[in-house]
């Protein structure tokens, strides 16, 4: 497999943190524009379990491994091929830290304030680590360290690529040119599912692990789904044209949209006159045609850890290869190492 990025096959880099079950905001926002653009570019997947180091107080090292493998298995279970993408743990490829740790001295901390991000997850704490304010720095290392093009992801990480971009410009200025400025990838539909409970807030995995009927998990069964989903908010009338919907029945719209990627009329026009009931009906039914299978190899990567790790070994190996040529750039543009 080609490691050099080329005009041709753009490098794509994107990662998940594997805090808790993956929920299908996270599916259609990120992992499914993955599999639909793999053949287009030299993808780098990433399990970012550094990032899911950030609250020191939920820390649970035996359960930390089994959620790297489990968000590993779900990754291949959704359709990333093995060989044709380099699928890795971030705390694998040892350059990771190191590189944060050279953008850290580049980067304002007015920059790290200014994250919305941060805001959402310090609010209310007594005390905050200085991880969750440095995260997005490690995130900018994950992605420049492979001289990223293209980075899929939700509408929640746009303004964590602006800073990559702002961090990379400012390093170039400062030491040469040395960094390449990604670009964000939006999904055409999906890029922010909103929380089947209060749909003014982005369905997250973080609220789905403290509130049943949050999320829809890709883990979930029909009865958990069918549940969810028929709890859904919505209001007490029965429109259901998208536009002038109220935000709980537009969310469950745009469910449908996403998975089934048709378009917003031809759906409107095939519930016509029908109330939320069956619309309800329709997402659970469409959520389970992609859940069911997505299940079934879900399984069978979870019940061969041996290959799962060699998998994951083998991805670690490629992706370190690259890195270790970035640090060389960077380390003499710094002069260290
Ligand atoms: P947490 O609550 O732990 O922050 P999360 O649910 O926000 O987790 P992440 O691991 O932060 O999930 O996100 C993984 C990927 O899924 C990112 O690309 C992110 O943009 C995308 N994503 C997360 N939530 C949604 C959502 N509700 N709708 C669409 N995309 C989403
Ligand atoms: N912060 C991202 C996860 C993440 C990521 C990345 C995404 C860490 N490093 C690099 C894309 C590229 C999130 O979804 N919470």
């Amino acid at each position: 497999m080609s490691t050099t990025p080329s005009a041709a096959r753009p490098r794509v880099f994107s990662g998940v943190q594997p805090t808790s079950t993956l929920h299908i905001g996270n599916y259609v926002g990120a992992l499914r524009q993955w599999v639909e653009q793999q053949h287009e570019g030299d993808n780098l997947f990433c399990v970012v379990d550094l990032h899911a180091l950030t609250v020191p107080e939920e820390i649970d090292p035996e359960g930390l491994r089994e959620a790297v493998r489990s968000v590993a298995a779900l990754y291949f279970a959704v359709g990333i091929e093995p060989d044709k993408n380099t699928v890795f743990v971030q705390s694998h490829v040892r350059e990771h830290t190191e590189l944060t740790w050279l953008l850290n001295c580049v980067t304002p901390l007015g920059w790290l304030y200014r994250m919305t991000q941060f805001k959402a997850k310090s609010e209310g704490r007594e005390s905050v680590g200085t991880g969750l304010l440095d995260y997005p720095v490690l995130m900018a290392a994950d992605i420049l360290l492979y001289d990223t093009d293209r980075v899929p992801v939700g509408d929640d990480q746009v303004q964590h690529i602006e800073l990559t971009r702002d961090l990379a410009t400012r390093f170039n200025h400062l030491f040469g040119e040395t960094f390449k400025l990604p670009k964000a990838v939006l999904p055409r539909f999906g890029a922010r599912i909103m929380g089947l409970d209060d749909p003014e807030v982005k369905m997250s995995k973080s609220i789905a692990a403290k509130v049943d009927g949050h999320a829809i998990n890709l883990l979930d069964d029909e009865k958990r789904v069918r549940k969810a989903v028929m709890a859904a908010v919505t209001d007490s009338g029965r429109e259901l044209r998208f536009e002038h919907a109220s935000p709980g029945v537009r969310n469950l719209l745009a469910i449908y949209q996403a998975l089934t990627g048709r378009p917003m009329p031809e759906i409107e026009a095939e519930l016509e006159g029908a109330g939320y009931g069956q619309l309800k009906k329709a997402v659970v039914g469409v959520v389970m045609d992609t859940l069911t299978p997505l299940q079934q190899r879900y399984r069978e990567f979870m019940d061969d850890r041996a290959e799962l790790d060699r998998l994951l070994a083998d991805g670690a190996e490629r992706a370190a290869a690259i890195a270790a040529r970035t640090m060389e750039r960077v380390r003499a543009a710094m002069g260290v190492g």
